[in-house]
């Protein structure tokens, strides 16, 4: 009798762990959702894995960097290594984009309303992006080795999908640094997770 307790007792501990270790297990990837409660001007957010992660399914992209009221549009982006950036003319003036940034240099010339460009960002680190004809115009884009990123600010949020399980960092950029402060550590255990700052 007391042995049937025991084994009983066990037993459906084991069960326990079964399903605990095959429900980890079978757990591939989660859908991460970072909001952003505190108040904070447009921030750079990073999800860094700690280990080697195999992410050869994302295919590089390409954001547009529009030049718009003799301003860049938008002012900081955040891009995946081997992305492209679309510069796109929706003035009436003709614009010269440039850059002397040691992660990317380029000088695109003159180009007309309506014309574009485009560059791809190989490099790690900030490109600092400015035009010629117009010495106000600027914007920063940082190149990261992460394809889950985001510019955040209070009140938005960003949902980073198909994050593979592993242990991450989820990092904020430092603008006077000019480097990745760590804000807390991540373990992929469940489905959806959900951050907020
Ligand atoms: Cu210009």
């Amino acid at each position: 009798m007391i042995y049937n307790k025991l084994f009983g007792r066990v037993f459906s501990y084991n069960i326990a762990l079964i399903c605990f270790v095959f429900s980890c297990s079978t757990l591939q990837a989660a859908d991460i959702q970072l909001s952003i409660q505190h108040t904070m001007p447009n921030t750079i957010f990073v999800l860094q894995a700690r280990q080697k992660i195999v992410v050869d399914d994302f295919k590089s992209k390409t954001s547009t960097l529009h030049q718009k009221g003799k301003v860049f549009l938008p002012k900081l982006l955040v891009i995946y290594q081997g992305d492209t950036l679309d510069l796109t003319n929706d003035d009436v003036v003709y614009h010269n984009v440039f850059s002397m940034s040691e992660a990317k240099r380029f000088d695109l010339g003159l180009y007309p309303h309506g014309d574009h460009r485009e560059v791809r960002f190989d490099k790690l680190g900030l490109v600092r992006i400015f035009c010629a004809i117009h010495p106000d115009m600027f914007a920063q884009v940082l190149v990261v080795h992460t394809p889950w990123h985001a510019v955040l600010k209070e009140g938005e949020q960003v949902v980073w999908k198909d994050v593979p399980k592993g242990d991450y960092d989820l990092s904020m950029w430092d603008t006077k640094e000019k480097t990745f402060k760590v804000l807390k550590g991540l373990s992929i255990l469940e489905k959806n997770m959900r951050v907020s700052l």
